[in-house]
């Protein structure tokens, strides 16, 4: 197959000779899904809602049926969300290295359903429902109720995904960190890199002169510091370079 992008030929020989990659994934990644960035202006029903204003335990405490119904909705939507070649084009990677590390910030499971192996899930599941108090995982509830309450102690059902203010699970935190410090090459794909501590992780591999590419058709806080932002949708992207990286001869 010809391949119409020209990459770097020091970033396919970094790519080929590296041990360990690690690929900071965010809702771009998603965005050839049909999965909404977090960022983009929402539309329809919900556009007069600022999702930055939704994700936060105050929204869900000032009103828990708004933020149950608005998640309840992009549930739904992920769950009719097919993986984009992006998405496969990362698992193909991944096969291509002695070892991968897939760290994301989406809570949509579609690298899991692309067959990704050992995701770092920093930010949650939202197809995980867990007790708001005890955070004990429910797998059924209620749906006629208007806020499905937890069926042992009778407390608000929630998503489990980590909103503003909450701390991301440690034992992932630690193990992203662990893996942006420790690469050959770390692959920053469709974040706005405003969210933090998920932000701090490439600036991690920086600080240790790992080389980083970015993967994002606009310009992030990240872009003057990567050694190559590649300025394109990741599903177009991201197959073209495993398919050079395939045909790679040092
Ligand atoms: C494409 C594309 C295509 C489009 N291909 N690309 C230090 C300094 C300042 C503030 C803080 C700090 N430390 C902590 C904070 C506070 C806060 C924070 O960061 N605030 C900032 C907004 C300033 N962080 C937190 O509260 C975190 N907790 C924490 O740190 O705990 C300790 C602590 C608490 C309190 C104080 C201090 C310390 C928790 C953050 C949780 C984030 N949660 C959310 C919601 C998850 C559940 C849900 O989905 O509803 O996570 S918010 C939202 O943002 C979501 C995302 O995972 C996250 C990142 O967004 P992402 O993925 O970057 O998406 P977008 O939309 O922003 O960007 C998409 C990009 O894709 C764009 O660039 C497009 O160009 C690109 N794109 N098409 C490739 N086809």
């Amino acid at each position: 197959m010809k391949n119409l992008f020209d990459f770097p030929k020091e970033l396919l020989a970094e790519l080929h000779a590296a041990r360990h990659v690690t690929v900071l994934t965010g809702a771009g990644t998603s965005a050839e899904s049909g999965v909404p960035t977090f960022r983009d202006a929402q539309t329809g029903l919900w556009a007069q809602y600022d999702p930055e204003e939704l994700a936060t335990p105050e929204a869900f405490q000032h009103n828990p049926k708004l933020v149950w119904d608005w998640y309840a909705w992009r549930r739904q939507l992920v769950a009719r969300a097919e993986p984009n070649p992006g998405h496969y084009a990362l698992v193909e990677l991944e096969k291509l290295v002695p070892k991968f590390t897939l760290i994301t910030q989406n809570v949509d499971s579609l690298h899991q359903r692309a067959g990704s192996s050992r995701v770092i899930e920093l930010h949650g599941n939202i197809s995980r429902i867990i007790c708001s108090k005890e955070r004990t995982v429910i797998q059924n509830w209620d749906d006629n109720n208007d806020c499905p309450r937890c069926p042992f102690c009778n407390n608000l059902l929630r998503p489990d995904v980590v909103w503003f203010g909450e701390t991301l699970p440690p034992d992932a935190l630690m193990a992203a960190y662990h893996a942006a410090q420790h690469c050959d090459v770390f692959l920053c794909i469709g974040t706005s890199g405003l969210v933090q501590p998920a932000a701090s992780l490439p600036a991690a591999a920086i600080h240790n002169n790992i080389m980083t590419v970015e993967i994002n058709p606009d310009t992030t806080p990240l872009s003057p510091h990567a050694d190559y932002h590649l300025k394109t949708p990741s599903g177009r992207v991201l197959p073209a370079l495993v398919t050079a990286l395939k045909n790679y001869t040092p």
